[in-house]
C-alpha cells in the first residue's frame, strides 16, 4: 500500500470535525443552488458539465492534457475523462483528508494548491467540481496517477466510500462521472446533445490544439454506433471565424486577419474577416467565457480597429469626396470577428456579470490589434481598399438611414400618444404584468383580440412576412411600417447616432413580448424573422428575458363530450388510447385561425394553462450563425433547418 493511501486510512477516524464544516459548505450549495450555478433549469443542468470540463481545460492550458472526452450515459449521467495529471490523491495536512476529497468537497478548492499555474478557465461562476458533487446523487471520481487507479464515490457532496486503489495503470488522467440530482433539477435532468456539442465546439475553437469529443450513449445509428463528434481546431479563432462565416455573405478580403500574441502579460487572440453582409458579428471571450456585455477587451479592439482603418483611409485619399463623417459603427458593418483574452484575475461586471472591467486589458488588445491590422493593410493594399470601400458604403447607407430612424425615434420618444392603429392595447399601465402578443395575420389577430384578457394583454397583428433584417439595409429597416409600429408599440427607443445599437428599455411598456404564429413551416419562418429582428436590433430584450414564443396546440382529440388539446404526437397517441380508440376524433390544428376565441385563450393565451417558451441566447456565436443561415441567401440549408427544427436550435426557446 502506498504511503498516500496509508495516510488517508490513518486519518479517516479523525474525519469528523473538518468534515462537518465541509458538509456545511456544500449544504449551502444544495440550499441555494441557483446562487452557485446560475439556475436550476436546463441551463444549470448543462452548466454542471462545463464546470467539470473547465477543470480539464485548465489542465490542458497548463500544458498537461491533450484529450477531453464527454459522454452522456444512458441514464443521463455524465462522464468527463481527461488525460491530464490527475487530481492529486496525496494526504492534505490542513484539511485532514486526501487532496482529491478536498477538491471534491471544498468550495473553490479547484486549483488552490497548484500555485504555479494561474487558472484561466473556470466557468462563469467558477465554483469548481465540488458544486457539481453537491448537486449530484452520485459522483464517482477515478484518478489514474503514478501507476495506480484511485477511486472514490460520493452522494450529494458527501463521500460514500473512502478513496481506494482499485488497480494499476500506465496512463494518467481524471475520470469524473456524475448524476445530477432530480430533486434539485426539477424542470429537467435530460441532457441535450446539441447544447453540449455547441459548447465543446466553441471550446475547441477557443483553445486550439486540444482534442474534445462528445458521445451520446442514448442515441445509436443503424450500424449500432453511438452518436459521436470530435472537436479540434488547429488554427483556433481563424477557424472559428471561418465557421461563423460559412452561413454569411461572401468574404470581401483574401484571408482572415489573425493574431495570437501576448501583450503586457495578457494573452490576446483575434481573428477577423469582412464580408458583404450588413450586420456586425463580433464575439468576445474572457477565459473562455462569452462576454455578451463586452468590456475593456472589446473597447480596445474597437478603438484599434477604428483608429487603424481611419488612418489608412485618410492617407489613401479615398475619403476626400465624402461629404459626411464616418462613425465607429461603419467600420464594423459586415465584420465577423472573435476576440479572446485570458486574464489572470478577471473582474466581471454588468447585469449578467459578463462585462470585463480590467482596465489594463484595453491597452493590451488595442496594441495587439493595431500592430497586426496595420501590417495587414500595408501588405495587402487590395484588401485594404476593399475594406475602406465597404466602410464608405456603410457610412453612406447610415446617412440615408438617419432621417428614417430619427422619424421613428421622435415618434417613440416624444409622443406618448400616437400608438399604432393596429395595436389593441391593454388597459393596465403596470408594465410588470403587461404582455403584448405579436400575432401572425389579421384574422388570427382578430380572434386573439376577442379571446384575450384586455386588462393585461395587448394584441398587435402583423401582416404577412416582416422584413428580412438579415438582408436589408439599415434605412430600409427604419422605413418599414411593420418595424416602426413594433418600436412604437413597445415604447423602446434606439440609441443615438454614435451608438445606434444601444436600446433604451426604460420606457418598455410590456414585460412579456410574445410571438404567436401558426404551428407550421410558414409560422416558424415568421417567428424566425421576428426573432432575427429582436436579435439584431433589440438584443437586450432577449438578454433580459422579455421575449417568448407562444405554443398553440397541434391537435384536439375528441370523444363525445370529452376534449383534450395535445402539443405533441406522443400526447395525441396517449390521449387517444386513454379515450379508447372507438369514436375518437383527432383534429389537427394547422393555424391559429382554426381556433375560436375561447379555444385560443384556453390553449395559448391563458397564463394558467398556456405553454410559453422563453427565448434565451445560450450561445451567441452559434445563434448568429443560425440566424445568418436561416435568413441568408443560401436557401437549401434554411429549408432543411426550418423543417427539421420546430424549436430554433440553440436559441433555446
Ligand atoms: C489540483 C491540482 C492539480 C491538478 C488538478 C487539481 C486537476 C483537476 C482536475 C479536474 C478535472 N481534471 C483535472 N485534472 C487536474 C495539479 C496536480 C499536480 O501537481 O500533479
Amino acid at each position: 500500500m502506498s504511503n498516500e493511501v496509508e495516510n488517508v486510512k490513518k486519518h479517516e477516524e479523525e474525519y469528523s470535525a473538518s468534515n462537518i464544516q465541509v458538509l456545511e459548505g456544500l449544504e449551502a450549495v444544495r440550499k441555494r443552488p441557483a446562487m452557485y450555478i446560475g439556475d436550476v433549469g436546463e441551463k444549470g443542468l448543462h452548466h454542471l458539465v462545463y464546470e467539470v470540463v473547465d477543470n480539464s481545460i485548465d489542465e490542458a492550458l497548463a500544458g498537461y492534457c491533450t484529450h477531453i472526452e464527454v459522454t452522456i450515459n444512458e441514464d443521463n449521467s455524465i462522464t468527463v475523462k481527461d488525460n491530464g495529471r490527475g487530481i492529486p490523491t496525496d494526504y492534505h495536512e490542513k484539511e485532514g483528508k486526501s487532496a482529491l476529497e478536498v477538491v471534491l468537497t471544498v468550495l473553490h478548492a479547484g486549483g488552490k494548491f497548484d500555485k504555479g499555474s494561474y487558472k484561466v478557465s473556470g466557468g462563469l461562476h467558477g465554483v469548481g467540481v465540488s458544486c457539481v458533487n453537491a448537486l449530484s446523487t452520485l459522483l464517482i471520481a477515478e484518478i489514474h496517477r503514478g501507476g495506480k487507479i484511485y477511486k472514490q464515490s460520493y452522494s450529494k457532496g458527501a463521500p460514500t466510500s473512502s478513496m481506494e486503489i482499485v488497480g494499476d495503470c500506465e496512463d494518467r488522467g481524471t475520470f469524473i462521472t456524475f448524476k445530477p440530482d432530480g430533486s434539485i433539477f426539477t424542470l429537467t435532468t435530460e441532457y441535450k446533445y446539441d447544447i453540449l456539442a455547441n459548447r465543446l465546439r466553441e471550446l475547441a475553437f477557443l483553445n486550439k490544439g486540444i482534442h474534445l469529443a462528445l458521445t451520446d450513449m442514448r442515441q445509436k445509428d443503424e450500424e449500432g454506433n453511438f452518436k459521436h463528434e470530435e472537436f479540434y481546431s488547429q488554427e483556433g479563432l481563424k477557424e472559428f471565424v471561418k465557421y461563423l462565416d460559412e452561413t454569411r455573405g461572401e468574404p470581401i478580403i483574401e484571408s482572415i486577419i489573425y493574431l495570437d500574441t501576448e501583450k503586457n502579460g495578457t494573452p490576446v487572440e483575434v481573428a477577423m474577416q469582412y464580408n458583404n453582409s450588413f450586420s456586425e458579428n463580433v464575439h468576445s471571450y474572457v477565459n473562455n467565457i462569452n462576454t455578451i456585455e463586452g468590456g475593456t477587451h472589446l473597447t480596445g479592439f474597437r478603438r484599434a480597429l477604428t483608429r487603424t482603418l481611419k488612418k489608412y483611409a485618410d492617407e489613401s485619399g479615398m475619403l476626400a469626396k465624402l461629404k459626411f463623417d464616418i462613425s465607429g459603427d461603419d467600420f464594423r458593418e459586415g465584420l465577423t470577428a472573435v476576440v479572446s483574452v485570458k486574464v489572470a484575475e478577471p473582474q466581471f461586471e454588468g447585469q449578467t456579470k459578463t462585462k470585463l472591467g480590467n482596465d489594463e486589458v484595453s491597452a493590451a488588445v488595442d496594441q495587439a490589434v493595431s500592430q497586426a491590422l496595420g501590417h495587414y493593410l500595408e501588405e495587402n493594399p487590395k484588401d485594404a481598399r476593399a475594406i475602406v470601400q465597404k466602410v464608405i458604403l456603410a457610412a453612406t447607407a447610415r446617412h440615408a438611414a438617419r432621417n428614417a430612424r430619427e422619424a421613428v425615434q421622435r415618434k417613440t420618444v416624444l409622443s406618448g400618444a400616437g400608438l399604432p392603429g393596429k395595436l389593441a392595447d391593454c388597459s393596465s399601465r403596470d408594465r410588470s404584468i403587461a404582455e403584448i402578443f405579436f400575432v401572425e395575420g389579421d384574422s388570427a389577430g382578430g380572434t386573439a383580440k376577442q379571446g384575450r384578457d384586455r386588462n393585461f394583454q395587448a394584441i398587435m397583428p402583423l401582416r404577412g412576412k416582416i422584413l428580412n433584417i438579415e438582408k436589408a439595409q439599415e434605412h430600409r429597416i427604419w422605413e418599414n411600417e411593420e418595424i416602426k409600429n413594433m418600436f412604437i408599440a413597445l415604447g423602446v427607443s434606439i440609441g443615438t447616432e454614435e451608438d445606434s445599437k444601444a436600446l433604451n428599455l426604460e420606457k418598455l411598456r410590456y414585460d412579456k413580448i410574445i410571438i404567436m404564429t401558426d404551428a407550421d413551416v410558414d409560422g416558424s419562418h415568421i417567428a424566425t424573422l421576428m426573432l432575427t429582428f429582436f436579435f439584431r436590433k433589440m438584443k437586450p430584450l432577449i438578454e433580459n428575458g422579455h421575449i417568448y414564443i407562444a405554443t398553440p396546440p397541434l391537435y384536439l382529440v375528441k370523444k363525445g363530450k370529452q376534449e383534450r388539446y395535445c402539443w405533441t404526437d406522443k400526447e395525441r397517441d396517449q390521449i387517444t388510447e386513454e379515450f379508447g380508440s372507438k369514436g375518437v376524433h383527432v383534429q389537427r390544428y394547422k393555424g391559429l385561425g382554426e381556433m375560436n376565441a375561447q379555444q385560443l385563450w384556453e390553449t395559448t393565451m391563458n397564463p394558467e394553462t398556456r405553454i410559453l417558451r422563453q427565448v434565451n441566447i445560450e450561445n451567441a456565436a452559434e445563434a448568429d450563425r443560425i440566424f445568418s443561415m436561416l435568413m441568408g441567401d443560401d436557401v437549401p440549408p434554411r429549408r432543411e433547418f426550418i423543417e427539421k427544427n420546430a424549436h430554433y436550435a440553440n436559441i433555446d426557446a
